[in-house]
């Protein structure tokens, strides 16, 4: 089965922060999910490089739009490996392919009839590049998201028939109660649509850095037509001389994050109705990445978790590992270098690495390196009896997070069996051999389990400990507990998550 997720495409009118990477990682646990399963995977990523916030950027800094989206993309490409994203392409809005495809869709729009010339006031946001509808307006005339004054601006532009569209929609959201998750954001959108749709802004006319209007050269798109299209445009040219869109069209899953809910929801079902393209199947929302303190970041309250320093200090399956745990898919968290390092210590490193390193170590010590091929304790692998069902299912649900729970639940309760076995007194006593053997195989049938399930979390950590135990099948059908072990030789394992140092400012000190 095709299964085709992408990410929101990021702006690049600064650096890459730590919500673009919790949206990246928590995509990327999906796809490793869905690669694990089989599924024929298609995974989208890239940048949103045109429009008001980008040509605003570039000129307070003298440079062009061009050379900062250079800039910019050039780091947000370079931080996907880092983060260890397995996406299949990486899209650029100032792609040419992607422009050409942009003008082609928009104007099956403008031949459907689904576009008309009028002059448009209301209350913009600069930040969002978006013209805001009276329900949104905070009191002050102010952006619900930015919290930045609104300006008030008039201008002669196209216009997308949205208000075509209402019944439609609606038709959407009854027939497919799952076509946007979670349920609080499903309520929101379909209320949006509820209040009553208004026709919208397809094109600028001041503005230069966009995608020309073919039917009206003096007019860019509007930057959110352009960004929404890419998810679609992708797919005609990611592989050189292959069309990949019979295959992956409609999309499985957009993630996105609240603030775009509208967007995503609404004007993109909608223009691809215009267009006679068939809508994406589901739009999975995420909540925002708050400080440890509960409140925005922002560099001034030097409250912002920069994902460099993460990434330097402990590690990509540690920052991948502790967004995913800590952050519940779909809620708002708060986050800070104290909860990385405190789940890196008391979690990954006491918890997995070392029922990791001492299961590998006993086979050593006691069995000369070699699993005993024998019989799985039954009470342990009652433990693990359908576990890569759940993990499954509450992925299918974008539980990223209860998934990773239920995982880790068995981390734990391998840690107690350890204690509980006590294979060390097992091995002082000639009589209990069998006992320790069966311990120890069933340790070693766990943690390769576990490695499996795993992968798409930790890819680095997991896939270290299964070369240890010879194995590379990671596929999910490979995760069942087995009732009894082939054996073979392990192989020496180096700690998984070494003691850290402390950062540079406190190692000075
Ligand atoms: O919105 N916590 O780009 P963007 C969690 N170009 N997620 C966050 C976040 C935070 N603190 N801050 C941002 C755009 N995000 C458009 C998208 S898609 C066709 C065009 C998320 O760079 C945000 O919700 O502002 C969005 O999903 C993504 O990061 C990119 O945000």
């Amino acid at each position: 089965m095709s299964f085709y997720i992408t990410t929101a495409i990021s702006y690049v009118n600064g650096a890459p922060h730590l919500g673009h990477a919790y949206e990246a990682i928590t995509t990327d646990v999906i796809a490793r999910h869905m690669r694990q399963r089989g599924e024929d995977v298609f995974f989208l990523t890239g940048t949103d490089e045109h429009g008001e916030p980008i040509a605003d950027a570039a000129h307070a800094q003298g440079v062009e739009p061009q050379q900062l989206a250079d800039e910019n993309a050039a780091r947000f490409k370079a931080l996907m490996p880092q983060l260890q994203i397995s996406n299949d392409f990486f899209i650029r809005t100032t792609d040419e392919q992607h422009g050409l495809r942009v003008q082609a869709v928009l104007e099956r729009v403008h031949d459907n009839g689904y576009t008309h010339k009028g002059l448009y006031e209301g209350w913009y946001c600069p930040r969002c590049a978006d013209f805001k509808v009276e329900n949104e307006i905070l009191e002050g005339n102010r952006c619900p998201i930015h919290e930045i004054a609104l300006v008030r601006e008039q201008e002669e532009n196209w216009f997308f028939r949205l208000s075509a569209f209402q019944a439609p929609l609606e038709r959407l959201f009854a027939e497919h109660p799952d076509f946007v998750a979670p349920a609080v954001r499903y309520n929101e959108a379909r209320a949006f649509i509820a209040s009553g749709l208004q026709d919208i802004s397809l094109s600028r006319a001041r503005m230069s850095w966009g995608i020309t209007v073919p039917w009206d050269p003096g007019h860019v798109f509007y930057v959110w037509f352009d960004a929404l299209l890419n998810y679609y445009t992708a797919l005609g040219y990611a592989h050189d001389g292959e069309d990949l869109t019979d295959r992956y069209w409609p999309a499985t899953y957009h993630v996105i994050g609240k603030d775009i809910l509208k967007f995503h929801t609404v004007f993109w079902p909608a223009m691809l109705m215009a267009a006679d393209i068939p809508v994406p199947e589901h739009v999975f929302v995420h909540g925002f990445l708050l400080g440890a303190d509960g409140r925005k970041m922002s560099k001034s309250l030097g409250n912002v978790l920069d994902p460099y320093e993460v990434l330097d200090r402990f590690g990509s399956d540690a920052l991948r590992f502790y967004l995913v745990r800590d952050v519940a898919f779909g809620a708002d968290g708060s986050v800070g270098i104290d909860g990385v390092k405190m789940r890196y210590e008391n979690e990954l490193a006491n918890e997995y690495g070392n029922l990791a390193s001492r299961t590998i170590a006993m086979v050593h010590r006691y069995r000369d390196g070699v699993v005993p091929a024998t019989a799985t304790d039954p009470e342990l692998a009652g433990e693990f009896a359908e576990l890569p069902e759940r993990v499954r299912a509450l992925i299918d649900r974008v539980d990223t997070t209860g998934a990773l729970a239920e995982i880790w639940q068995r981390v734990r309760r391998c840690n107690r069996y350890v204690e509980e076995r006590a294979p060390w007194q097992l091995a002082r006593d000639a009589d209990r051999a069998q006992q320790l053997d069966t311990v120890l195989a069933s340790l070693v049938e766990a943690v390769r389990v576990l490695s499996v399930l795993l992968a798409a979390y930790i890819p680095t950590a997991s896939g270290k400990l299964l070369a240890a135990l010879n194995r590379d099948d990671i596929s999910i059908a490979s995760a069942g507990f087995a009732a009894r072990v082939a054996g073979g030789p392990v192989q020496a394992l180096e700690p998984l998550f070494p003691k850290v140092s402390p950062p540079p400012s406190q190692a000075a000190a």
